[in-house]
């Protein structure tokens, strides 16, 4: 994803942009550039595809300098990977624009402003953004007021910041759907898209909101709100330790990163929403294009990501109406394949070195697949690179062995991918992306509500610390977060689990039923709850412990050997999402209270670069 720096300071600050990059470069680039106001009093600019080392390189060979800047790491939406199209963009040689995210009116603006006269050099959607505002400046001199007018005439999602050589007094910047941070210092400011990229030059931060515009004086700094209300916004000082790869407060990276979940969740739905629809260009310049094109999705993954893949084809089907096969990908690379036509080939990956996977994704290209998209958590791995398509999952980096952020925020990709496809091939019911867009902004409040559940769970967990078998059921959608239940205790509890669709218990699996085998169930809250709730009798019957996690509008109740575990109410469709929650929790306490290694279990490697 791109990244933003930006500073006003009385030092020269270019050493200051290229670090700050460097540091939000493992998100993946394509290009990296700034823009510096020179003691000259003009802006220059340097632009390079590829890594911000090849910018440092730039620089040096022609050195700039100046106190006021900013700078970008692109990751193409709108036009190629190019010189001409990497940030910052010009209008004139005044006025200079670094963006995140993707302006959805972008065409008819342009279109507008050629109209005016301006001429454009990029085939992004950003540059509009640009000679908008230098129009706007005509009859509103004053930047940050004609910043405050400009951002009102554009729609989709915007993280952004401007520098002009007549008003070098200041940075401004706006954040509407794409972060963005100011780092306060002493007698300078800066701005960034994340605040890694300013942890060199302060500790204390204050977010931005959405719809905010603030105006970044060296020594001042002054923000409004969405409805144009001079606003503070507080002033957060940073602990070493929040984010970084430090267990901080916690126990364990793995419960830490069971907490991050909202934070992370929600970071990846950002810069990717629309106002009641996915913004399908996330996904890459072509995608809008080669999305029409699709008739079948192909998803290829390991282990935990392969659990999200098996959530994805109910979504993909149910939801969309296209058609899905998913296969673990040490299956799929050894066997003949048959590809339907029109096919997309959709792999999913952590760490997007999986041996395995990246051998499915060389050997789908030889296969005639239409085109291949990663679902990633890193943007500079071989998967992302090798793929045509990329959607990065902002989880941050996940040191746990046993994948927890990773794979919630893979759903939540996947989700946005099923809505995307639906989006452009029409496929969807009335209604349904609208409703599934507002659900998805509530989701991080619906995740930090079942995080509260904690300690409940860590109570049930006594069941089965003493356990050496457990039974995880689901029906539909669940099922797969079931597998993913069961993956999760086996991984660091080394209790042997299985999962089961629900009505499958009684073609087998019910013999091994007996009070010393607890079953685990995440009940749907759709028609298939009453078979279920069929299915779960049958278990009772036979003396098995039931530990049921249900809509709390779901009617179930304790009873005799059955505890119910009331889950805050949420969509059907999100419901994946959200029950994963409680199956990690239950297997980091069991394993806590069997004393194994949580984060870093036997036998077990993070990143499975090996066949
Ligand atoms: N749409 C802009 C910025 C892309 C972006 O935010 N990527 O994460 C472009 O294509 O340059």
């Amino acid at each position: 994803m791109c990244g933003i720096v930006g500073a006003v300071a009385e030092r020269n600050i270019t050493t200051i942009l290229i670090e700050g990059l460097k540091r939000l470069e493992y998100r993946g680039y394509d290009s990296a550039g700034l823009a510096v106001y020179s003691a000259q009093g003009a802006l220059e600019r340097r632009r390079r595809i590829g890594k911000v080392s090849e910018l440092e390189a730039a620089v040096a060979a022609q050195p700039l300098s100046g106190k006021l800047g900013i700078a970008h790491t692109r990751w193409a939406t709108h036009g190629a990977p190019s010189e001409h199209n990497a940030h910052p963009h010009f209008s004139g040689h005044d006025l200079a624009v670094v963006h995140n995210g993707i302006i959805e009116n972008h065409e008819e603006l342009r279109e507008q402003l050629k109209g005016l006269g301006y001429v454009f050099s990029s085939e992004t959607d950003t540059e509009v953004i640009v000679h908008l505002l230098h129009h706007t400046l005509k009859t509103q001199p004053d930047l940050t007021e004609a910043l405050k007018v400009a951002v009102k005439q554009l729609h989709g999602a915007y993280g952004l910041a401007v520098i002009s050589a007549k008003q070098p007094d200041r940075l401004v910047a706006a954040r509407s759907g794409s972060p963005l941070v100011i780092g306060l210092g002493h007698g300078e400011n800066f701005l960034a898209s994340d605040q890694l990229a300013l942890r060199q030059v302060t500790d204390r931060f204050m977010y931005l909101e959405e719809g905010d515009i603030a105006e970044i004086r060296r020594d001042k700094v002054s923000i409004w709100n969405q409805a144009g209300q001079a606003v503070q916004r507080e002033a957060v000082q940073y602990h070493e330790g929040a984010e970084a790869a430090d267990k901080g407060e916690y126990r364990h990276f793995m419960l830490k990163e069971i907490h991050e979940q909202p934070t992370v969740v929600q970071r990846t739905l950002e810069g990717r929403l629309g106002s009641d629809h996915v913004l399908v260009q996330a996904f890459g310049p072509q995608a809008a294009e080669l999305f029409a094109k699709v008739r079948n999705v192909q998803i290829v993954a390991c282990g935990t990501s392969y659990h999200a893949g098996m959530v994805a084809r109910y979504w993909l089907e149910e939801l969309a109406g296209i058609p899905c096969q998913v296969e673990v990908a040490s299956e799929f690379r050894y066997r003949k394949v048959v590809v339907q036509p029109d096919t997309l080939f959709v792999s999913i990956s952590q760490s997007g070195e999986t041996a395995d996977t990246l051998a499915a994704l060389r050997n789908a290209k030889e296969l005639g697949f239409l085109a291949s998209l990663a679902i990633c958590n890193v943007g500079i791995s071989s998967l992302v690179r090798e793929s045509d398509l990329t959607l990065l999952t902002l989880a941050g980096p996940e040191i746990g062995v046993a994948s927890t952020k990773a794979f919630t925020t893979q759903l939540v990709s996947l989700m946005l991918l099923t809505l995307a496809l639906g989006q452009v091939r029409g496929t969807l019911g009335a209604g349904v992306e609208a409703d599934l867009v507002e659900q998805l902004r509530r989701l991080p409040v619906r995740l930090g509500e079942a995080l509260a559940m904690d300690a409940t769970i860590e109570k049930i967990s006594e069941l089965f610390a003493d356990k050496h078998h457990t039974l995880f059921l689901g029906r539909g959608a669940q099922f797969p977060v079931a597998m993913e239940g069961a993956l999760k205790l086996k991984e660091i509890s080394y209790i042997h689990a299985e999962a089961y669709p629900a009505g499958e218990l009684k073609h087998g699996p019910l013999a091994l039923v007996d009070n010393d085998m607890p079953v685990v169930t995440v009940a749907p809250n759709n028609e298939l709850l009453e078979k279920l709730k069929s299915n779960l009798q049958e278990v009772r019957a036979r003396g098995g412990q039931l530990v049921v996690f249900a809509d709390e509008q779901a009617r179930m109740s304790n009873g005799e050997g059955t505890h119910v575990i009331a889950m805050p109410h949420i969509a059907d469709a999100l419901a994946p999402i959200l029950y994963t929650i409680p199956l990690q929790l239950l297997s980091y306490y069991v394993a806590v209270l069997k004393g194994t290694d949580v984060d870093q279990p036997r036998n077990l490697a993070k990143s499975v670069t090996v066949e």
